[in-house]
């Protein structure tokens, strides 16, 4: 009898290897399956692209939701390119700030203003230059009263948290300068462009925010001073601005003299009256 069932009993334990052969190569591809899910979920994360977004009505102006947060503001004392004014220190952002994806458009200027004032008017999708500080606050006022909805300038801290997007880096990119990534001086930088490039020609940030670096200047709301005393995370009310102190602008131009103005960190300042080709503005939108 034991000796008629020993064939039987060797394909039933045959069957059993395959079938459990099978089960785990099944076991392996969903596990497989399931990681590789799972690593895109965290890639996303890590990326950190907004996808919350504004769309002004008028203007069709987009506003990315950038969430409160912690950061380093200014530029370490190791690397050689810091200034004396990017003393580095914590700023906490009190709430999501809402911050313009572009540079305001000399279309969208005229849109609301019904005039441009911009050098040369090369393109309506050329960011709007030539405007002081109170220009700024007139085209705030009519685009509120057009719109009902609220806008101001960022604050310096609000600028600088937007254009690092987490990076602790001297460009948003890494140190170096990398060709095409920002409409910045054509003999050290490489790109296209000779002037003012269209808003949006060159690569976002890490937060989907355009020409944080480079194009043109952008006006804050806040006093400039050198020591980082807090008035970085204020707006100044333009009632007691006095015509001899300076409003911080960020970013650099199309026509900085050197990559170092550049820099995330790199500051400049302006008198509120000031105006000059090189220099525009972008908006945040405050949320109801
Ligand atoms: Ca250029
Ligand atoms: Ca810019």
């Amino acid at each position: 009898m034991n000796h008629q069932n020993a064939p039987k009993n060797s394909i039933q334990i045959q069957l059993a290897i395959v079938i459990l052969f099978l089960l785990a190569s099944v076991t392996l591809a969903v596990y497989l399956k399931y990681k590789a899910q799972s690593d895109n979920v965290i890639n996303e994360t890590q990326a950190q692209i907004p996808t919350h977004k504004f769309i002004e009505p008028i203007t069709k102006m987009p506003f990315v939701q950038l969430e409160k947060s912690c950061y380093i503001m200014g530029s370490p004392s190791s690397d050689r390119w810091t200034e004396a004014d990017e003393r580095q220190h914590s700023v906490c952002l009190k709430q999501d700030i809402w911050m313009g994806q572009y540079e305001v458009s000399q279309a969208q200027w005229e849109q609301i203003m019904g005039e441009s004032p911009a050098y040369k008017q090369l393109h309506p999708k050329h960011p709007i230059t030539e405007v002081s500080w109170y220009d700024i606050q007139s085209f705030i006022q009519k685009l509120q009263q057009k719109t009902g909805q609220q806008f101001r300038l960022p604050t310096e801290a609000e600028w600088e948290y937007a254009v690092r997007a987490n990076t602790t880096t001297r460009y948003y990119w890494g140190n170096e300068l990398v060709k095409q990534q920002m409409n910045c001086y054509r003999h050290y930088c490489g790109d296209d462009i000779k002037g003012m490039a269209k808003v949006g020609e060159f690569p976002a940030n890490p937060f989907g925010l355009y020409d944080m670096l480079g194009n043109v200047w952008e006006w804050t709301c806040s006093l400039y001073d050198k020591d980082y005393q807090g008035s970085e995370q204020q707006c100044i009310n333009a009632d007691v601005l006095k015509p001899n102190q300076r409003i911080s602008i960020r970013g650099g131009s199309w026509a900085s003299s050197t990559p170092r103005r550049l820099r995330s960190a790199d500051r400049h300042r302006a008198y509120p009256n000031e105006k000059d080709v090189y220099t525009g503005f972008r908006l945040v939108w405050l949320k109801n």
